[in-house]
């Protein structure tokens, strides 16, 4: 009985030692954002913490240029290449540009994936969007054809004019015009996810086109900046600010009138999902067309010939429904 008891303790002790070996050789997972400070990223940052407390074995670096550019970008995969990640989920300033530094990641062995903004597909192993492009594309123009009586001018206010997941949007909301006979869309700007120059762009718009109905911003930070223009302008009624946001950032413009609705999807399951996905590539999953890898609690992300895979609809919030959402992301 001793002896039994003896080995039992052992046995213990063992599992304990694995376990504390485990935790030193914890897997990095950088999640690399398009710039720090915005609250779309620190939601999906949430999220990507969440999966590593459920996976237990893994550190999440969090980091990012100051600005949205591609060459901030760069420096940043460059330093987690030289500290030796295991994975780099980045949300890419441009498609191309951080291509070739992510190549030397995935040479190094550092799994690579994109997630939120896509890399080009020779710069990453899969691609996560945070819904179907079409879908969106389609549902920011509904959104601001919804409130325009008769024939109204619009205008898109995006993020960089080389940030690859606006632009799809975009080109998807132009393909579907044609069934929005009311919607006059006049211009697109870019205010670079920078919340100073989105609010100027704003005000030019404006300023340029005073028939204006509404602004769509595909952008947390440039539909945020917007309604903030808007309502400074006392044109709250006359135009409506419009496109993608956080229920946290737009609970004050949705609840003034200057935002009418908007949509967005879960960015906390975004990083989540992302990390999930990650983690599973640096444990063996093959990224191949046809390929089903597990997100967790998401379920899995079926990848098409493109390597790519969608995750849920976006929803829109207004004023029914932005008080259940508005602490939650
Ligand atoms: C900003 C970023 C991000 C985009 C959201 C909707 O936070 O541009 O890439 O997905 O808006």
């Amino acid at each position: 009985m001793g002896m039994w008891k003896k080995a039992l303790t052992t046995a213990a002790m063992a599992t304990v030692l694995m376990a504390q070996t485990a935790a030193a050789e914890d897997v990095k997972i950088a999640l690399v954002v398009k710039a720090l400070g915005i609250g779309f990223f620190e939601a999906a940052a949430k999220g990507a913490e969440e999966a590593a407390a459920e996976l237990g074995d893994v550190e999440i670096i969090y980091t990012g240029p100051t600005s949205t550019t591609a060459e901030g970008q760069i420096e940043v995969i460059n330093a987690l290449i030289a500290q030796g990640v295991d994975a780099i989920a980045i949300s890419a300033n441009d498609p191309d540009a951080v291509a070739p530094a992510l190549q030397r990641a995935m040479e190094r062995g550092i799994k690579v994936i994109s997630w939120d903004s896509g890399v080009a597909k020779e710069g990453r192993l899969m691609h996560l969007n945070p819904s179907s492009s079409a879908l969106i594309g389609n549902t920011i123009i509904k959104l601001a054809a919804d409130h325009i009586e008769g024939t109204g001018d619009v205008a898109i206010l995006s993020a960089t004019s080389t940030s690859t997941n606006q632009n799809i949007w975009i080109e998807e909301a132009k393909k579907v015009l044609p069934n929005y006979p009311n919607v006059n869309l006049v211009a697109t700007v870019y205010g670079d996810d920078l919340a100073d120059k989105s609010y100027r762009e704003a005000q030019g718009l404006m300023a340029t086109y005073p028939n204006l109905k509404a602004i769509i911003a595909p952008t947390t930070v440039g539909i945020l900046a917007a309604s903030q223009a808007v309502t400074d302008a006392g044109k709250i009624g006359e135009i409506n600010v419009t496109g993608l946001g956080l229920p946290s950032e737009m609970a004050g413009a949705v609840e003034s009138g200057a935002t009418i609705s908007f949509a967005i999807w879960n960015p906390i399951d975004l990083g989540y999902a992302a990390t999930m996905l990650s983690y599973n590539l640096i444990k063996g999953a093959e990224a191949a067309p046809g390929a089903s890898i597990p997100m967790g609690r998401i379920g899995a992300a079926t990848l098409d010939d493109n390597l790519e895979a969608a995750m849920s609809d976006p929803f829109t919030y207004d004023k029914s429904n932005i008080e259940e959402f508005k602490s939650i992301f």
